[in-house]
């Protein structure tokens, strides 16, 4: 299938490349969708050097999407040298700082142009409910790259007076340079959500990128490099390989040619990952790993807004939410009345299909992770933990999993300490004002991605979030994550910072210059 530039022009893009793929084109949404299914190497479309394919599943009705071509070693070698050329001699080493911000807005304004059609792939390849998918994922992608995008023109080095040795004068001064070509790994909850955190700041810190996206969820990321061309992004500066972690991925962190790599995933493949940066060629590593995130709700809180956004801590996104409140503890005397309330809300939550307006869950992204769940509940149950509603998968076709909550959770228990990354409340409780006991409680795990506390006492709450060992603490709101505000795990949540000015230094490498004179 062709792409022309008529149909360029008629998408308000006045010039742009031709670009030739074979594309999949399906009807749903209200939508005429049409989407790459190979592997985007220099600007290029290409098919692998392989014949393996990758399976698309819509998790809805388990039926086959399209077939996606898997990148071998082979392919990543190319797409790295590409890059490679890219950075040192190519159009992107020459372009200054502030065309390319200017590309970076014109790629979120075509994304925003086409926030539809992401979104509902997003919907079809991962589940996420569309309203979410339009206004989270592919809405929080775009202002990111707008974000990082401003940046391009702000990033600076400083002066600094170092002791000079008369009658001789000096001046040093320091610049802020990009650290070359950066591998990108992440994992299968929500693509656009995970790219945005990525890959958007390279381009601001003029590095250009590899990128492989979970096997099981690939097709917004191609949708993606699609619009990057139209953008007008050179050849080389954006790479994008659908592939397998143990072939693609394993040949991004091995590769001698890649200088960083920023990895989105499980804390055990994570330390995988780490050790062969190291013994590749020592590149630079940032890990956003899993996480058991706390939230500490006391008796003196809103109870409709502890409830409202507990319950967003937990179920955003079907639990697929890698700050999802992974453990509640409930003061002793509201424990019950905010468990009850929980159920009452759980009961209105229509599950459906997610391209349904009317749909507040969709499916868990894939089957494994499905039967991982209900794995999960069944060693709830026989720990001793309360099911006190959900814990299997819905009566219908697709990878639907009930809302779920446990009461009694107790502190040596397996979901008291494992991450879910499913619609699976997990609730114990704390005895009145024993607040050092609960912190210490909700700090013993070796997770420290996020947390919350639900107070309407400010003390309190700075009290607990000076104690919390978490990147982010929430309180009385959770999930409020922003472009500008850095985040990022501690302990083997990971480390390295997303979003905010911090993520900038993630990719950028200071040289110290010194003249005399
Ligand atoms: P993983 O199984 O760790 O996979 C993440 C990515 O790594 C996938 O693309 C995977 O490829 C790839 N991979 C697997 N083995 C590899 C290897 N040897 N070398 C290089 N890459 C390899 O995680 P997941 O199951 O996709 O995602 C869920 C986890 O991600 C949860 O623990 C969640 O908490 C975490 N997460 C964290 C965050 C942040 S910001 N901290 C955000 C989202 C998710 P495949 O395509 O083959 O799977």
């Amino acid at each position: 299938e062709f792409i022309k530039i008529v149909v360029l022009k008629s998408r308000g893009v006045s010039s742009g490349p031709l670009l030739d793929f074979d594309s999949v084109k399906i009807k749903t949404n209200n939508l005429d969708l049409e989407f790459p299914r190979q592997l985007f190497i220099n600007n290029q479309f290409v098919d692998s050097t392989n014949d393996k394919k990758l399976k698309s599943i819509d998790p809805s009705s388990e039926k086959l999407l399209c077939e996606v071509e898997s990148a071998s070693r082979q392919d990543v070698h190319k797409a790295v040298m590409a890059a490679k050329v890219a950075f040192e001699e190519g159009e992107w080493s020459k372009i200054n700082a502030r065309d390319r911000g200017r590309l970076m807005y014109r790629l979120a304004d075509l994304m925003d142009e086409h926030k539809e059609e992401l979104a509902t792939l997003e919907s079809l390849d991962s589940g996420a409910v569309y309203t979410l998918a339009l206004k989270t994922h592919v809405g929080m992608s775009i202002d990111t790259w707008r974000y990082f995008g401003g940046w391009c023109d702000k990033i600076q080095g400083s002066t600094i007076p170092i002791n000079h040795a008369r009658p001789n004068r000096n001046l040093t001064f320091t610049k802020k340079e990009p650290i070359g070509v950066c591998g990108i790994v992440t994992p299968w909850q929500c693509f656009l959500q995970q790219c945005k955190q990525p890959s958007s700041k390279r381009p601001s810190s003029m590095g250009n990128f590899v990128l492989k996206p979970a096997q099981v969820s690939p097709l917004s990321a191609l949708k993606l490099a699609e619009l990057s061309v139209y953008a007008g992004f050179p050849p080389g500066v954006i790479n994008i390989l659908p592939g397998t972690g143990s072939v693609c991925g394993q040949a991004i962190a091995d590769h001698p040619d890649i200088r960083k790599l920023g990895f989105t995933g499980s804390t055990l493949i994570g330390q995988q990952i780490m050790k062969s940066c190291a013994s590749s060629n020592l590149k630079r590593v940032s890990l956003e790993l899993g996480g058991k995130s706390p939230l500490i709700i006391f008796s003196d809180c809103d109870m409709d807004r502890a409830v409202r956004q507990g319950m967003g801590g937990v179920f955003f996104n079907k639990g697929e939410n890698c700050i999802a409140a992974g453990r509640l503890f409930i003061e002793e005397s509201i424990h019950d009345e905010f468990v009850k309330k929980v159920v009452e809300e759980i009961k209105k939550m229509v599950i459906g299909h997610p391209l349904d307006r009317s749909t507040a869950h969709g499916p868990q992204n894939h089957k494994a992770h499905l039967d991982k769940l209900v794995e999960y509940c069944d060693i709830g149950v026989k720990e001793g933990a309360t099911l006190v509603c959900g814990g299997k998968r819905v009566k219908r076709p697709g990878f639907f999993f009930e809302p779920t909550v446990f009461t009694d959770v107790q502190d040596d228990m397996y979901i008291a300490k494992e991450e879910s990354f499913g619609p699976v409340m997990i609730v114990s409780k704390f005895k009145e004002s024993e607040i050092d006991d609960v912190i210490k409680r909700a700090n013993s795990t070796e997770f420290g991605l996020a947390s919350g506390v639900f107070t309407r006492d400010l003390s309190k709450a700075m009290y607990v979030s000076d104690r919390i060992d978490a990147g982010t603490c929430f309180i009385n709101c959770y999930n409020k994550t922003d472009v500008a505000a850095p985040f990022g795990g501690f302990k083997q949540s990971g480390f390295g910072k997303d979003l905010g000015e911090a993520a900038l230094n993630e990719y950028l490498r200071i040289k110290c210059v010194t003249v005399e004179y």
